[in-house]
């Protein structure tokens, strides 16, 4: 029988998107609320490395990095794929997941941050939406019209407070979660 646990904070994109990944798949897991300040033996143990959370616990093996407990879901896990299995586009999912996460996150940091980064970041801010509307141009979805992995990145950016409602309405129509 298998045991699958997940440690994140209610509030927590980075949660939340593993926990649609393994509604997606139909997984019962266990869901532990972890607490910022005053952090579980059990995630220091199993995310020695950041501390942080998401960190999903397979047969008592922890996996961390929220994108990387998604491939790891679709891979272990019977049910509806994430992941495309065309390889061309398998390839361009994480590419994109990657440029939401990485981009899209130093963007947000900076309007957290110093009232004069604020200027720099709409900047990116504007580039970066560029860059996804040339790539999206009518699609609502970015592979497949199929909701997958870089969809999920997206929504994962869009609950930062970033963008516009094209993924969350496909997220509604797609897989009913
Ligand atoms: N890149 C990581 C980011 C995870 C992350 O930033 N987690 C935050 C919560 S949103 C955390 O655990 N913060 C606790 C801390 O920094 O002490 C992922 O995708 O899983």
């Amino acid at each position: 029988m298998e045991q699958v646990k997940l440690l994140g904070f209610w509030y927590s994109p980075f949660s939340h998107i593993v926990e649609w990944a393994l509604k997606i798949k139909g997984v019962n897991y266990e869901y532990i609320e972890e607490d910022r300040n005053n952090k579980s033996s059990l995630l220091l143990e199993s995310n020695p490395i950041h501390k942080k959370i998401p960190v999903l616990i397979h047969n008592g093996k922890p996996i961390c990095e929220s994108l990387v407990i998604v491939e790891y879901i679709d891979e272990t896990f019977e049910g509806p794929s994430i992941l495309p299995k065309d390889p061309y586009d398998r390839a361009l999912a994480p590419f994109w997941a990657k440029f939401l996460d990485d981009k899209v996150a130093v963007v947000v940091n900076a309007f957290l941050r110093k009232a004069e980064e604020h200027e720099k970041a709409k900047e990116e801010i504007c580039e970066m939406l560029k860059i996804l509307d040339n790539d999206l141009k009518d699609r609502k979805l970015f592979l497949a019209n199929k909701f997958g992995y870089a969809d999920m990145a997206a929504v994962m950016t869009q609950k930062a407070d970033v963008s516009g409602g094209k993924w969350t309405r496909a997220i509604t129509s797609g897989f009913g979660v």
